[in-house]
């Protein structure tokens, strides 16, 4: 009995590099997967020879796009920081509430006290919506543990999320996040534990990527910099939440690194802007923390359109700047606020979230890629980012099998 199976009846958006009406659009399309691996893409009318007696799914007509991928969250946290947004609207700043003991520090206390399990049903309710909208690969980062022990609890969990099945997980060591309590006064010493438990973290198999918060109320440029050297050494790739409420160049260090991606980027330069271009790095867009933090400054999107710097969508999920849990509502966002077209913000979700985790086997529908895709009930892609607060994915296939 074969193990294939052709997806038929359905509008393809494929978002192949170079389609000529940029979504790769396919009337009456199929796609043949074997496994968790797409075997063909293409008019029905035209499906190959290796189609014959395969099982057959009717998709009703529908779009199926490839599956979406959330390429910055912080999902793995215990509590939340509903008090602090209502301290923000009696007009105390993000930055005030930070430096007041609140902010990432507040949540660091109640991922502490949380244990595995506790933490892992949270993350997993907050993932489980993602994938109803279609999300079919998830970065989570850790950075509200803050010790050896609790970072890596937290990295255990986005690992045992991936282990479901559902959703295929990749992990970010943020470590340098924020200075917890015990290092008061000694950010140094703090970096030093940092990366002192990078190798045993990588050991452990939790980390594929490495960032940092670069900021006047995270770390600085040269600190950050060390946690770079550290990933370098041990040949993890590196990221960076950069240019968020200053520029800092955080971006040019970043780059210099060869970085996956620079995330947030509101304050980024002229230079910043180069140097991404230069070293291949993506920029990872996050209209929800623009959003909740009343941002006015919008990231130099023109820089780097006419750079031909990739832009990438992400929710940056996190109990303090972005509690949102809707990519589509995200990639909406990026449009309104931020100007991107309806094909730049789905490719930013799709093909240009997964180059910024250093992914080359999804997001696009072609032959050789991960069977992971999204069927909409919409006519057209430009529907997704235009609709918002309804959600019209209707079945989401992950590594060819079909979620309940
Ligand atoms: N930038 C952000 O927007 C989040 N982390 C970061 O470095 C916010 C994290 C938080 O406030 O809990
Ligand atoms: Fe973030």
């Amino acid at each position: 009995m074969s193990t294939r199976t052709l997806w038929h009846h359905a509008t393809l958006a494929t978002l192949t590099h170079g389609a000529a009406d940029g979504w790769g659009l396919v009337p009456n399309g199929a796609l043949l997967t074997e496994g968790d691996t797409i075997l063909w893409v293409g008019p029905y009318d035209r499906r190959p020879a290796a189609a014959d007696g395969a099982r057959e799914v009717d998709l009703g007509g529908m779009l199926v796009t490839p599956g979406l991928i959330d390429c910055h969250t912080h999902l793995v946290y215990g509590g939340h920081r509903a008090n602090e947004a209502e301290l923000r609207a009696n007009g105390a700043s993000y930055e005030e509430i930070a430096r007041a003991g609140g902010g990432i520090r507040s949540t660091m206390a109640a991922t502490r006290a949380a244990n595995e399990q506790e933490l892992y049903d949270l993350a997993m309710r907050r993932a489980s919506t993602l994938m109803r909208e279609g999300v079919t690969t998830l970065e989570i980062k850790s950075g509200y543990g803050l010790s050896l022990e609790s970072e890596e609890r937290c990295l255990r969990v986005a690992r045992a999320i991936g282990a479901s099945g559902a959703v295929d997980v990749r992990t970010t060591y943020l470590g340098a996040h924020a200075l917890p309590p015990e290092f008061d006064g000694r950010a140094d010493d703090y970096l030093d534990a940092v990366c002192a438990w990078m190798p045993t973290l990588q050991a452990a198999g939790l980390v594929d990527a490495v960032d940092a918060f670069c900021e006047t109320i995270g770390f600085s440029p040269a600190q950050t910099q060390r946690v770079f050297e550290a990933a370098t050494a041990l040949g993890l790739p590196v990221k960076l939440h950069a240019e968020q409420l200053s520029d800092q160049g955080g971006a040019v260090l970043a780059a210099s690194y060869g970085a996956l991606s620079c995330d947030h980027l509101e304050y980024l330069s002229t230079a910043g802007v180069a140097a991404m271009k230069a070293a291949g790095s993506v920029a990872v867009l996050l209209p929800g923390a623009y959003y909740m933090l009343r941002e006015t400054r919008v990231p130099p999107i023109a820089s780097l359109r006419s750079a031909g710097v990739p832009m990438a969508v992400a929710t940056d999920h996190n109990p303090g700047t972005s509690p949102g849990l809707s990519l589509l509502l995200s990639a909406h966002m990026s449009c309104i606020f931020f100007r991107l077209t309806p094909l730049e913000a789905i490719k930013g979700i799709t093909v240009h979230a997964a180059k910024a985790l250093g992914l080359i086997d999804r997001g696009m529908l072609a032959a050789g890629m991960r069977a992971d895709f999204a069927v909409w009930d919409v006519s057209h892609p430009n529907e997704l980012t235009y609709w918002f607060g309804q959600n019209p994915c209707r079945r989401v296939i992950a590594a060819g099998m079909e979620r309940a």
